[in-house]
């Protein structure tokens, strides 16, 4: 059965991906020409807020996304608007009706009888994110609409963002839901607009246009609201013109300063994959499996 997406989906240019039919709170879509692909929160009733199926989903979608060899741009987003008052989400972040300690045991048709305890208050979100920074591809969040709470930092752990000069909104409720991401969400926002900015945006939970985003450093560009997709896949198309090594590299480039040890092992394992392609580190492997001396006399001492 196909989605029912967004009103700023264009079918045209998007289908969906085979296998993903079963989504029910996201949409998983593939670009008919292009390497790049559509996820979208799919709950637009409820501001596209995520329980745990939606994130198992996400993480399913993006996890397939990251694995697959032709997608170099993933388009981050959420549907709209919403059929009961109109309104327009990017995400209002974990669906605090079914969160933590003692609502998640009943989410999604679990009693107190079936539960596994050691998935009670998971916040696998966080792998999500994690999934978003650590994939050597580029995902740009196309803010629709409100950007909040776990939502927010889901824009800000993305790669790029674009939002809807009309409608997206920015707000980090954190602090009053008592609900806090004290991970990327916050630490790495300060990297984005800085200590004070960060501060006032955890601290005195506000609300902030797409254009007073735009100011501190929270997105890349504002665009008329109709236009949010078309910019978006305008976006990835001239990513996809660049070298995948070259954007590969510098996205873990760019992450390594704040990635601690992982952030060096992801960007040495792409240096290790380069450095394999090499004739030195053929003549390494080809030594040893020959049981004889390497030669290394073909290979300088770089200066
Ligand atoms: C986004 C806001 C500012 C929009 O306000 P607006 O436009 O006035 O709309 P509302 O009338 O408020 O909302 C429309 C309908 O949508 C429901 N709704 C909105 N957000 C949520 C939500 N997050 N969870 C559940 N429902 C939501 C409203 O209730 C309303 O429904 P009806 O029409 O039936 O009344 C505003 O909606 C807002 O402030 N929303 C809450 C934002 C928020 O505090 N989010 C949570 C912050 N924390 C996190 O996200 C951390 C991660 C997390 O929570 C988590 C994630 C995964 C697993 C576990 C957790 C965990 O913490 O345990």
């Amino acid at each position: 059965m196909a989605h029912k997406v967004s009103e700023l989906f264009d079918e045209q240019i998007w289908q969906e991906v085979a296998g993903f039919q079963d989504l029910e709170d996201v949409t998983y879509h593939k670009h008919k020409t292009l390497g790049m692909v559509r996820v979208a929160i799919n709950r637009p009733e409820v501001r596209n807020a995520f329980r745990p199926k939606t994130v198992d989903e996400l993480h399913r979608a993006l996890e397939h996304a990251r694995l697959d060899s032709k997608v170099g741009v993933v388009l981050l987003t959420g549907n709209g608007p919403s059929p009961k008052d109109g309104g327009w989400a990017f995400s209002s972040g974990g669906d605090q009706r079914v969160r933590g300690r003692d609502g998640y045991k009943y989410a999604d048709g679990e009693t107190a009888e079936t539960i596994d305890a050691g998935r009670s208050g998971r916040l696998h979100i966080l792998e999500v994110q994690r999934l978003i920074r650590f994939m050597p591809k580029v995902v740009i969040a196309l803010v629709p609409g409100w950007a909040a709470g776990g939502g927010h930092s889901l824009n800000v752990v993305a790669d790029l963002s674009i939002a809807s000069a009309e409608h997206a909104r920015f707000k980090q409720t954190d602090a009053d839901v008592g609900s806090f991401d004290a991970g990327y969400g916050s630490a790495y926002l300060a990297r984005q607009v800085g200590q004070k900015f960060a501060r006032e945006i955890f601290f005195l939970g506000e609300e902030y246009s797409a254009q007073r985003a735009y100011e501190m450093g929270v997105i890349n560009k504002v665009v008329a609201h109709k236009d949010l997709e078309k910019v978006g896949v305008e976006w990835g198309a001239e990513i996809l013109r660049k070298s995948p090594q070259s954007v590969r590299m510098l996205k873990y480039a760019f992450n390594m300063v704040d990635d601690g040890l992982v952030g060096q092992q992801l960007f040495a394992g792409e240096a290790t994959r380069l450095a394999y392609g090499t004739d030195e580190a053929v003549e390494g492997r080809d030594s040893f499996l020959q049981k004889r001396e390497p030669d290394w006399s073909p290979y300088p001492w770089q200066v």
